[in-house]
């Protein structure tokens, strides 16, 4: 903790100096990633091969091997005495363990940290149970601390040919809505249908770029000057205890540019929502080339805020990225959301009768 010159203004004296610390750190909160299991560490080492501004790097798997190919600032094997470092072949319940096993190493690498985000699948074991049991050993933690947390999960489901995972992960999505601020969910099956039916490969490299670009874009608005900031307050008034959330990305170019990237963002949501007027609040984050205007900006906004209810809360943030010429990228996060596919009822088998 860095120390606080003395200073003979009464501040000091009625206020703890720790007190101060704590509320100046806010203006400047410290952000992590934390990726779990096989997914989680692809989609840290994506960016950390883009680079990110403001955000400490942490990949956790029971797979040494994975981990030893992932690129993170800090990687962490959970469960070496369970698992022995070879992973947890789709039992969530040894990711759980592992997690537990480990909990100390792992919650010390980032309990200082003000906004944290949880990767992973959704559907495997390492994963599933991992996110689920660190966000439940946050929670405990946090409850006693004085510094304030925003514990964020952003998780895909599995695709529909894994059958077997579909049960595994609504029940993870169950359980980590409940220890999370909110929880981003992108399924897997939207994302290839609205990126042209791609084949499993291509797909997963699709989710790991727009999660990437997704963690990317909200921690460098917090953290580096933009056109339009977006601060600690902003992001919590929208996502703390707020369910489940769904994204939408969308890009424009040339005349029009704003409605085309808006339009996309909303339709090729990645989540099935049931009914996005009940939604609780929406981030619109727009970044373009240096000719983006705040015109540009407003404009994006209003048109996604006429498909919500008028009590939605709404934040925005716009950055400028030099690589982008002429183009605009627009993010829509709508949260306080509910999912039919967690309220899917499953098929079931009945008694097979033999006569
Ligand atoms: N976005 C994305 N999803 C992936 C990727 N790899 C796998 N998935 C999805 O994530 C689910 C979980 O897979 P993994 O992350 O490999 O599993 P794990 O958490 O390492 O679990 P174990 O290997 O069983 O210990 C899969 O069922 C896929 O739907 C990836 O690189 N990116
Ligand atoms: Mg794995």
């Amino acid at each position: 903790m860095a120390v606080i010159p003395q200073t003979e203004t009464p501040i000091a004296i009625h206020t703890g100096e720790d007190e101060i610390e704590q509320f100046a750190k806010l203006a400047q909160p410290t952000i992590m990633a934390v990726g779990l299991g096989g997914a989680g560490s692809n989609i840290i080492t994506w960016i950390k091969e883009k680079g990110i501004v403001g955000a400490k790097l942490v990949a956790v798997n029971t797979d040494a091997n994975h981990l030893r190919i992932t690129k993170a600032d800090r990687r962490i094997l959970i469960g070496a005495n369970l698992t022995k470092g070879l992973g947890c072949g789709g039992y969530p319940e040894l990711g759980a363990k592992a997690l537990l096993e480990s909990a100390d190493k792992v919650v010390q690498e980032i309990a200082d940290a003000n906004i944290i985000f949880l990767v992973a699948g959704l559907g495997g074991g390492t994963g599933t149970g991992a996110i689920v049991a660190l966000s439940e050993e946050l929670r405990k933690r946090f409850t006693e601390s004085p510094v304030p947390h925003l514990v964020i999960g952003v998780v895909t489901l599995p695709f529909e040919v894994e059958t077997a995972r579909m049960e595994i992960a609504k029940k993870g999505l169950d359980s980590l809505k409940k220890s999370c601020d909110t929880v981003v969910v992108i399924d897997n099956n939207r994302l290839v249908k609205i990126a042209g039916n791609l084949p499993f490969k291509e797909a997963l490299g699709v989710a790991n770029t727009t999660i990437g670009k997704f963690i990317k874009g909200i921690t460098e608005t917090i953290t580096t000057a933009s056109l339009i900031n977006l601060d600690y307050a902003d992001l919590r008034a929208i996502m703390q205890g707020a369910g489940l959330a769904s994204i939408g990305v969308g890009e424009g170019a040339g005349e029009g540019r704003v409605e085309q990237a808006v339009e996309k963002a909303i339709n090729g949501r990645l989540l099935d929502i049931e009914d996005v007027t009940k939604a609780r609040g929406l981030l619109i984050h727009v970044s373009g080339g240096e000719d983006l205007t705040l015109f540009e900006v407003s404009h994006a906004a209003e048109i996604v805020k006429r498909s919500l209810p008028p009590k939605a809360k709404v934040v925005w943030g716009a950055r400028v990225d030099e690589e982008m010429h002429g183009s605009v990228s627009v993010m829509a996060v709508v949260t306080g959301v509910e999912s039919a596919f967690l309220k899917r009822r499953e098929k079931r088998i009945g008694p097979i009768k033999l006569r």
